[in-house]
């Protein structure tokens, strides 16, 4: 299998996090990727090839145009005010506020355009959002050329991020990107099996209302886990798109026979709506030594979550989301790749 990774995303480092009541550097940190590039070469995984330039049309169908745009703003308006280090939002326009009035300076507009802390900005962060993106198109292009498969070793992650918010480390979401890619090229039906620990919010609103993409998510339950306001059961899809949205929410110290469970019952739907593509939204968070996570998924699971996958039968784009325990995460994520093809 071909993976597509940017060496750009390094320049989005040194970023501080808030978190649990104190400011410390970004869990979300360069090494994730560089662990699991290493880790492709180590078992020979296949290629690792550098993305190509694409434009920002695609992501402005599955994003509001205003808010693409302001992405590439962001860190130079934040040096206009004198400011260094790292750019996050501090005011959020919650119920009862004005959502729908943009403001002019750059700390309201950072809120206006998340919904959390948690997406920062330094001076390298736009040009690891954009080859993070072109990671996305790039490994989708080499699926819709006929490859069985693709991973786009994306860093920044992509899934929290909706159609006019950022937010959970992500800007860009990379893996509905490419859904709306797969079928502006043709595809009827495009399925999204995001396996990341957290709860994908931002490709659930993305594709709420639409029955052109099915959204499949298994993650811990946000009546107790960060994103906390978007990922229970009952949120079946809405208008044209009710039936195609999955929630499996699972509690803490889920194991991997719970989790398969879920990862079964996800896998009957998928194959029920007969998508032409999956695109695997790759998180490893699962892992039971994750330092922010608390399933108990252990490092021989992830050939086993892989297999499964490919029992599919599909065409199959992995994008990479979260997973922290940096040195392990790679052998994890490698580990669900070299499944798939059957290692
Ligand atoms: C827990 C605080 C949680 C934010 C966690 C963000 C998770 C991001 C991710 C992604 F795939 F997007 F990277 N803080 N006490 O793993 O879902
Ligand atoms: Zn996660």
């Amino acid at each position: 299998m071909k993976t597509i990774f940017s060496p750009r995303h390094a320049g989005h480092s040194g970023n501080l996090e808030l978190i649990d009541g104190d400011i410390v550097p970004a869990f979300e940190m360069p090494s994730r990727a560089e662990f699991i590039r290493a880790r492709i070469e180590e078992v020979g995984l296949g290629p690792v090839l550098e993305p190509a330039a694409h434009d920002l049309e695609t992501a402005k169908k599955v994003h509001r145009p205003g808010f693409i745009d302001f992405l590439p703003q962001v860190y130079p308006e934040w040096e206009k005010t004198g400011r260094s280090g790292t750019a996050m939002p501090f005011t959020w326009p919650t119920r009862g506020l004005r959502g729908d009035v943009e403001p002019k300076t750059i700390d309201a507009r950072l809120g206006f355009y998340s919904f959390d802390g948690g997406a920062t900005f330094v001076k390298g962060t736009w040009d690891a959002i954009k080859s993070s993106h072109d990671a996305a198109l790039t490994a989708a292009g080499l699926v819709q050329v006929g490859e069985r498969a693709a991973f786009a070793l994306c860093r920044p992650p992509g899934h929290h991020a909706g159609s006019s918010f950022m937010g959970g480390y992500c800007f860009i979401n990379n893996a509905a990107v490419a859904a709306q890619w797969f079928l502006d090229q043709g595809a009827r039906r495009v399925s999204i099996l995001d396996v990341d620990y957290h709860h994908g919010n931002g490709t659930q609103e993305i594709f709420y209302a639409r029955p052109d993409v099915q959204v499949i998510n298994l993650h811990a339950d946000p009546m107790v886990e960060y994103p906390f306001f978007l990922g229970h059961a009952d949120e079946t899809g809405a208008g044209a798109g009710e039936g195609f949205n999955h929630n499996f929410p699972m509690s803490f110290g889920t194991t991997y026979d719970q989790w398969a469970e879920a990862l079964e019952e996800g896998c009957r739907r998928l194959t029920a709506y007969a998508p032409e593509i999956v695109i695997v939204s790759l998180g490893v968070d699962t892992y039971e030594k994750d330092p922010i996570s608390k399933f108990k998924l252990t490092t021989g699971d992830y050939p086993k979550i892989g297999r499964r996958i490919a029992a599919l039968g599909l065409p199959t784009l992995f994008v990479m989301e979260g997973g922290y325990a940096v040195a392990e995460i790679a052998v994890n994520a490698v580990g669900v790749l070299q499944g798939f093809e059957g290692a």
